[in-house]
């Protein structure tokens, strides 16, 4: 078993210590947000991932885990920080991991390894880590063992999937990718495959939820294609999908997440080859304008109504609200509410249009979330933009009544369209 430190307790560090930590390993938890640290030195998580409480206790429990604000010496050191997008350069902010590098760079010894995990543009784990890390007098390759290795796992199944994903890694040597094989192999079930660099890992990590987007935005297109041909777009891509090799993904509100509407920027840093994928970025950002002019299509107008959207978690079944395609959704109708003419001419400062959240599963006390029935009481129209299961079983006769206006749009395919259309509220699909 190992010493390890991991660096930044968010939400892959955690998780990804709490694992080590139950396999046995002597793990340090890092991070330096000295607020967090004493939270889970009390055993108070905030993300809210299934099983993840008694995942990290058990971990702390048995003193496998210990949370610091000191970073010591280990054999292995694993860096899982966030790497922020800006959102005007499309840059990517690697402060929290050159910080990182910095931090480990003085207590390193000879045979120690350092991973990266955090996901960044390729190239950054040769061109920014490691010469921080060589500021030690070490050289990594020779001296210290130095790796990319991605996390690949799904917000909602994250336990799980840390054990079942196959693992990419890709070292600076191949003494540093075994090295990396070695440790990972304590508790990945899956596959580990290998890299010949780390610029390679980087880059199969980035374009795997780069082809994931951009096919979504293809599901997109296509059903906006669709609807100017009054065809149904969801039953048309499950029929092109029977044939072997078609897999087109399912259109809906746009992507969030932490990941698929990043990642794809990272591959732009270093090459002017972007083109495809940036404009898959823009479909996918532009539904928010698209479910807004369906909406004025199917009101006239948008002012002076009540829109209700339900789900402002970033997809079904989970409470994450990174990245939110329901709130892109209500600050795209606030904002083309806000330049009608009509209202720009006016004085009065009242809001152009009223806005309600509901979300079963956020709890996120920031976010003005009313109750399902304050949310559609008097509401013009309803936008479904979540697809949890909560929202498959509502009733329709029991949300007509309350309602002022009739229209439904279902940008996730979740409502029974037969039982929908039988209390007057036909939904529009997106
Ligand atoms: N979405 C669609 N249509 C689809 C599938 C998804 O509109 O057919 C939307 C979702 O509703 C959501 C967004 O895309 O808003 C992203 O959701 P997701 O389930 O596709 O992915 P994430 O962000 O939860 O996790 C992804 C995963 N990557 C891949 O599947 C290639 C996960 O395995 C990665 O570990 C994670 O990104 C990450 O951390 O990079």
């Amino acid at each position: 078993m190992s010493s390890i430190c991991v660096h930044g307790l968010g939400y892959i560090g955690l998780p990804t210590a709490a694992m080590f930590a139950n396999y046995g390993h002597d793990v340090v938890g890092f991070d330096v947000n000295d607020q967090l640290v004493s939270e889970l030195k009390s055993g108070e998580i905030r993300i809210d991932e299934p099983g993840l409480r008694a995942f990290v206790n058990q971990a702390l429990d048995s003193s496998q885990l210990t949370i610091d604000d000191e970073i010591p010496s280990s054999e292995y050191h694993i860096i899982c920080v966030p790497t922020p997008l800006d959102d005007e350069t499309k840059r990517v902010n690697l402060s929290a991991v050159e910080e990182a590098a910095a931090g480990i760079a003085p207590t390193l010894r000879t045979g120690d390894t350092v991973i990266l995990e955090s996901t960044v543009p390729p190239g950054t784990t040769v061109s920014t880590v490691k010469p921080i890390l060589e500021r030690s007098g070490l050289d990594a390759g020779e001296d210290i063992a130095l790796v990319h290795c991605p996390e690949t796992v799904m917000p909602g199944n994250i336990i799980t999937e840390l054990t079942e994903n196959e693992r990419i890694i890709g070292g600076v040597n191949g003494v540093s990718t075994a090295a990396a094989v070695r440790l990972y192999e304590t508790f990945v079930e899956s596959e580990i495959r290998t890299m010949v660099d780390a610029t390679t890992a980087e880059f199969v990590k980035l374009i795997q939820n780069t082809y994931r987007d951009a096919n979504i935005a293809l599901a997109n297109e296509i059903a906006m294609l669709a609807a100017d041909y009054g065809v149904d777009s969801r039953e048309a891509i499950q029929l092109a999908n029977t044939h072997p090799r078609v897999d087109i993904h399912q259109p809906g509100p746009g992507v969030g997440g932490h990941c698929l509407p990043i990642d794809p920027w990272f591959l732009g840093h270093d090459s002017d080859e972007i083109d495809l994928i940036a404009h898959a970025r823009e479909v996918n950002d532009g539904m928010a304008g698209y479910i807004v002019d369906l909406l004025e299509e199917a009101l006239g107008s948008i002012t002076e109504r009540k829109i209700a959207i339900l789900g402002v978690a970033y997809k079904g079944g989970v409470s994450d609200i990174r990245m939110s395609p329901g709130l892109h959704l209500a600050e795209e109708l606030q904002d083309r509410a806000l330049h009608e003419p009509a209202v720009e001419a006016r004085t009065d400062g009242d809001s152009p249009i009223q806005v309600s959240l509901h979300d079963p599963q956020v709890t996120d006390q920031t976010l003005a979330l009313e109750t399902l029935e304050d949310a559609v009481l008097d509401a013009d129209a309803i936008v479904v933009t979540t697809d949890h299961s909560e929202y498959e079983s509502l009733d329709p006769a029991s949300i007509a009544q309350k309602m002022a206006g009739n229209v439904v749009v279902d940008t996730r395919a979740v409502l029974d369209e037969a039982e929908w259309a039988a209390a007057d509220l036909d939904p529009i699909r997106v």
